[in-house]
């Protein structure tokens, strides 16, 4: 593995000044109103520009993980102008309290440790076509009802492309939107929620477990040249994340020494 990777993280392995940097770069973008801002590329996703792929599309041409990763790594560039060595961390949500409460605390807290807004636990979105105004909530469910690692793996072992990518979409992907509830339960302004994005990233990194396994599987060759836009990449571009510069650091907890 070339060293010059960017690595992403769990949630549950950033330290507090990783934690604090990740904040800090959120913080900034939302205080952004123009293309490198946050609202921005939340907008890109649902309302008002309403790129997302999703399973929606005619089968066989599932984009919904080729666009999201796409997605994710343009956010990830806009927030390393921010601040530089921040990588967005995903979020395992097969973890149950005590080791990690059900949404993690650092989206969950209200405010920072100085007494400030929390940027991660909530957006104001400010629309005018379509009108929306009004900062992001959440509803979440028991703890219980969150996917278990079984859940993950039986999905993993899924060997066929098409078989794998509606089932970690319609099974796993699906049921954490519907349980955070509140906006991210809405395709329409789910990634105005700053959970969205390390949600997708744990998404984007079972692909890749998977991947790793699999390689591309039997996806279909016609898919390769699709361009997913806005972005100026094509499906064959977002294939490997080692290409992309980044990959994702081992899932259990790295003890500092
Ligand atoms: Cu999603």
């Amino acid at each position: 593995m070339a060293d010059n990777l960017r690595i992403r993280k769990a949630v549950h392995n950033l330290s507090d000044s990783e934690v604090s940097a990740f904040r800090d770069a959120y913080g900034q973008m939302q205080a952004i109103t123009d293309n490198r801002g946050y609202a921005y590329f939340a907008g890109l996703h649902g309302v008002p520009n309403w790129y997302c792929q999703h399973s929606t599309d005619t089968a066989p041409a599932y984009y919904f993980l080729p666009w999201h990763r796409a997605y994710l790594y343009n956010l990830e560039l806009a927030v390393r102008s921010r601040v530089p060595d921040v990588t967005l961390p995903w979020w395992d949500w097969t973890l149950r309290p005590p080791r990690q409460s059900a949404i993690p605390k650092i989206f969950a807290d209200r405010t920072d440790g100085s007494g400030a807004a929390n940027p991660l636990y909530s957006f104001r979105i400010n629309l005018t076509n379509p009108s929306i105004h009004h900062a992001t909530t959440r509803k979440p469910g028991s703890p219980d009802d969150l996917p278990a690692q079984t859940d993950v793996d039986d999905v993993l072992s899924t060997g066929d492309w098409t078989d794998f990518t509606l089932a970690l979409e319609n099974r796993l992907h699906n049921l954490v939107h519907g349980w955070v509830g509140g906006d991210m339960g809405i395709v329409a302004v789910a990634a105005f929620d700053p959970i969205f994005y390390s949600h997708h990233c744990m998404i984007d990194r079972l692909w890749w477990l998977w991947q790793v396994r699999n390689g591309n599987g039997s996806m279909p060759d016609d898919l390769l040249d699709t361009v997913l836009p806005p972005f100026n990449m094509k499906v064959r571009d977002v294939l490997s994340v080692n290409t992309l510069g980044y990959d994702y650091a081992a899932a259990q907890a790295v003890v500092p020494i």
